[in-house]
């Protein structure tokens, strides 16, 4: 299915540094990412995003701008949940594939065509856009040249993030009804991008960090419940859309996954052209031979944000790996592999190519594939160990 990816830059009052308790290594040249302070308020459950964030904002205040972030991912969530619900209704027609003709001769669009435009409104009107990239596009756009002199100005005020996302993570389930997702990273900008001496090439290369720079990751679930999912860095925080109050309020402070499990979530269609590690592993868990000798069982919807939500929560391993056809797998390293990894590890677990640790990967592109393995530490760690013991 055919899906759309952005980044954005952002302008920020300041870096992301604050609290000197603690630094997280990244491989990026100039900037130290440190961990966020929480207090109670952001442990109790109940309490509303909003204030989560400007709990957060209060107790970090270098980061009240990502705080802004937050607010345009908030209600993006929320129109996208609502335009997600109301698709197959016959008053929603207008929705479909793009370039096609409605019953009533109308042009229809795609809903991830909407729900790009809808994040991309939403987060231009923080007043913080700078840089696009999108499938549409085969590179990324310097936005402020579409935009005129107020994005030229609002790029010049202070230093920038970089978002990028996946504004309807398997929306070919849509027509279905089976759960869909937005999945977004932040990242810092490079201090390399000089806002005064303007470098397009440099700026818009900001897109391609690895996720160990991330400083943010989240995805919305639109499926039985609207659930906001978000990382500052410092744990892993779940949001459950109150439908009644439109609000999303928080339902699980500090999600931890468990250590181990005994669900697998792969296309097993694909399994006779994985590599070999990766096919014994899968055959040993499900004939229960593996490490812990329990049998596994199958759980796989098919749309990433679904599996990883269930699997964050329940346990077991989600993955796509790479193919004899496909050697990257299925899935985009920047707006899908990455932010998911950061909410993994997290989370308590662990995320591998097989051979290498999901976040250390530095993009080349910006749609760029990456075989994913991610989950539970225990399961994951037998697909590493499986690897490194057939010479990987
Ligand atoms: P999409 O970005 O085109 O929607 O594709 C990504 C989706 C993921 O959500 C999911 O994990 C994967 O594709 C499923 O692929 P498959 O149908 O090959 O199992
Ligand atoms: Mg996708």
């Amino acid at each position: 299915m055919k899906f759309t990816a952005l980044a954005f830059v952002f302008t920020a009052s300041s870096a992301w540094a604050f609290t000197p308790s603690a630094t997280i290594g990244r491989t990026s040249t100039s900037l130290h990412k440190t961990i966020p302070k929480f207090d109670e308020v952001c442990e109790t459950t109940g309490v509303t995003l909003t204030r989560f964030m400007s709990e957060v904002a209060m107790l970090n205040p270098e980061i009240s701008e990502l705080t802004t972030l937050f607010g345009a991912i908030d209600t993006s969530c929320k129109a996208i949940a609502n335009l997600v619900k109301r698709s197959q209704l016959p008053s929603s027609s207008t929705l479909g594939l793009e370039g096609e003709v409605n019953i009533q001769g109308e042009d229809q669009k795609k809903l991830d065509v909407i729900t790009n435009d809808l994040l991309k409104r939403a987060l231009r009107f923080t007043g913080k856009l700078g840089v696009l990239a999108s499938e549409e596009e085969d590179e990324p756009v310097d936005l402020a040249k579409n935009e005129g002199e107020k994005a030229s100005l609002l790029v010049e005020e202070t230093e920038k993030y970089v978002v990028v996302f996946d504004p309807l993570d398997g929306s070919s389930n849509v027509d279905a009804g089976i759960p869909t997702g937005t999945i977004i990273g932040i990242y810092e900008h490079d201090d390399n991008c000089a806002i005064d001496e303007v470098k397009p090439d440099v700026c818009l290369a900001n897109t391609l960090q690895p996720g160990t720079s991330l400083v943010a990751a989240a995805y919305c679930l639109y499926s039985s419940s609207t659930f906001l999912v978000l990382t500052l860095g410092s744990g892993v925080f779940m949001f459950t859309l109150d439908e009644n109050i439109g609000e999303f309020v928080l339902s699980k402070p500090n999600v931890k996954i468990p250590e181990t499990s005994s669900i697998i979530s792969f296309n097993e269609a694909n399994i006779e052209k994985w590599d070999a590690p990766m096919k014994e592993t899968v055959y040993n868990w499900r004939n229960g031979t593996g490490k812990s000798g329990k049998k596994f069982s199958s759980r796989y919807i098919g749309s990433m944000v679904g599996d990883v939500h269930r699997t964050l929560l329940y346990g077991g391993v989600f993955g796509y790996p790479g193919d004899t056809k496909n050697k990257n797998g299925k899935l985009r390293l920047l707006y899908e592999g990455a932010p998911m990894s950061f909410i993994m590890e997290q989370a308590g677990g662990l995320s591998t190519t097989g051979t290498e640790r999901v976040m250390e990967i530095v993009p080349k592109q910006v749609h760029q594939r990456v075989p994913v393995i991610m989950g539970s530490k225990n399961d994951v760690q037998e697909v590493i160990d499986a690897y490194a013991a057939a010479g990987n």
